[in-house]
């Protein structure tokens, strides 16, 4: 048997000829694009589309610098530095093939808790036109109740105390910026690539509300010089499991240490807001518009709301993946009925779109077998993300008298999802930054349900709605005394 090969650029012109690999000359690639946050997901989505652009269309000026800014990306620079940066982004087709593509266009990477002196540096570097983030939906620090910017975070209240060394995005970006103005290198756009309502008005709300204390000095010159596009972004990118690392290695002989693994649909829609100028990402499919809030809308409230049901029924029912929930009768119905008559009254005038038919590929999607996707993944983080997702389905169905029962529902199979076991007795654990709070609560929820709406960074006010509470008690009163399926036929 053929022995595998490492995956670094000077074995490209080994692989199978079943792998694509750049045919671009990566050293002519040069940087302008900075992305915090180098996970799976950015991986499939704007370093696939910057890939694609490089290779289809030969523009060579929209390289992307890596950052990592926690501990635990210290993985991903150690493997980047052995690939030269490369990676495998396997496109899990409908009918299961792999389709592997080596993906070209991170050429550099920075460590920042090693070197966060570089980080500002690079990031304050006239050629850099874009600083672009996945921080995740809690990474922007906002109080979900509140609305405001949460300056008691102790990793907030070091990086106002030591400047120079930073360990927040905010903290890196302050720096930065403070050192473009003072340099008159000119402006740059931060680029929000998370799922939140807004997620370029939330990103320069956040900067905002910390560059006003730690620099106040600066914010005439953001103001005046820096964007924040707002973006809807989608591709379901699983978790990378062991498997798929030995797919690789068996099917196509190559050895990479993290491939990405994804869904073959794809789509980015941006407002076209670039300070600096930006990549002819159109070219590879990305949409620019005028509008994008119909789009985020549609899809956070459809798709990753639609997620957060599969996930938190599929988890209380004891499913591993987002497929198998979604190929259950009960709980399909139970999502298209959410879908259909509580999230789309909400969706307002969305011109062309076809809504029928992107429900349908939802469905579609979440059913595909290949992807995998964790029903673990998806429940994490949970407290930062079902206020975005579900929560505004509630309050705008809430303010025209229309129905939540579903929705109501999935909060309380939340409620009891942090109880931390499913019907079959299983343990999970609840991984999310508010776990501490969210078990206290549920676990007092059993004699007092109430006790877990009135986690206010969480529900803010929706704990004084009275058609909500009744809503929510009159679920977790029935998920309590009967399986979730049970429940859900009802
Ligand atoms: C998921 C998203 O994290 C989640 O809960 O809904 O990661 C989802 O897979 C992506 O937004 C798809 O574009």
């Amino acid at each position: 048997m053929k022995s595998s090969i490492a995956l670094n650029q000077e074995n490209l012109k080994r692989l199978s000829p079943n792998i694509k690999v750049p045919s671009y000359n990566r050293n002519d690639v040069k940087t302008s694009i900075v992305h915090i946050g180098v996970g799976n997901f950015h991986r499939s989505h704007e370093a696939y589309y910057t890939h694609q652009l490089m290779e289809r269309f030969g523009v060579l000026d929209c390289g992307i610098c890596g950052v990592g800014l926690l501990d635990y990306d210290r993985r991903i620079y150690n493997i980047l530095k052995d690939q030269d940066g490369l990676y495998t982004l396997v496109i899990k087709e409908l009918d299961g093939t792999l389709n592997p593509t080596v993906i070209g266009s991170i050429v550099e990477y920075i460590f920042a808790p090693e070197n966060p002196i570089a980080v500002i540096e690079k990031m304050a570097d006239p050629d850099i036109k874009i600083i672009s983030l996945t921080i995740t939906e809690g990474g922007y620090n906002l109080n979900e109740g509140t609305g405001e910017f949460d300056f008691s975070n102790p990793v907030i209240v070091e990086d106002m105390k030591n400047p120079m060394s930073p360990r927040t995005v905010f903290g890196y970006l302050t720096q930065a910026l403070k050192l473009r103005m003072h340099r008159g290198v000119g402006g740059v756009t931060i680029q929000s690539c998370d799922n939140i309502q807004g997620n370029g008005n939330v990103a320069r709300k956040a900067l905002l509300n910390y560059v006003e204390k730690a620099e106040p000095g600066l914010l005439q010159w953001i103001e005046d010089n820096v964007s924040f596009p707002n973006a809807m972004v989608d591709r379901i990118t699983p978790v990378t499991v062991a498997e798929d690392i030995a797919r690789l290695q068996e099917e196509f002989l190559l050895e990479d240490q993290w491939p990405v693994v994804c869904e073959p649909f794809i789509q980015w829609v941006i407002e076209d807001d670039f300070a600096a100028g930006r990549p002819a990402w159109e070219k590879v499919g990305a949409q620019f518009v005028d509008n994008v809030v119909p789009f985020e809308n549609m899809k956070l409230r459809l798709l990753n709301a639609g997620h957060t049901v599969l996930g938190m029924l599929g988890a209380l029912h004891g499913y591993k993946t987002i497929d198998e929930a979604a190929r259950d009768e009960d709980f399909c119905e139970f999502l298209k009925g959410f879908m259909d008559r509580e999230v789309s009254p909400t969706l307002g005038d969305l011109g062309d779109i076809d809504l029928e038919k992107y429900k349908a590929s939802l469905i579609e999607r979440f059913r595909n077998v290949h992807i995998k996707d964790l029903v673990a993944r998806i429940c994490l983080e949970s407290s930062a993300k079902i206020p975005i997702f579900l929560l505004p389905t509630i309050r705008a169905q809430l303010k025209s008298h229309q129905n939540i029962t579903r929705a109501a529902f999935v909060v309380a199979a939340w409620c009891k999802y942090n109880d931390g076991k499913d019907e079959n007795g299983n343990t999970y654990p609840i991984e999310d930054a508010m776990s501490n709070e969210l078990i206290r609560a549920a676990a007092l929820s059993h004699h007092e349900p109430i006790r877990f709406l009135q986690i206010e960074p969480v529900f803010g006010d929706l704990v004084n709605n009275k058609t909500f509470v009744e809503a929510f008690l009159s679920s977790l009163e029935m998920l309590r005394s009967k399986k979730v399926k049970e429940c859900v036929r009802e």
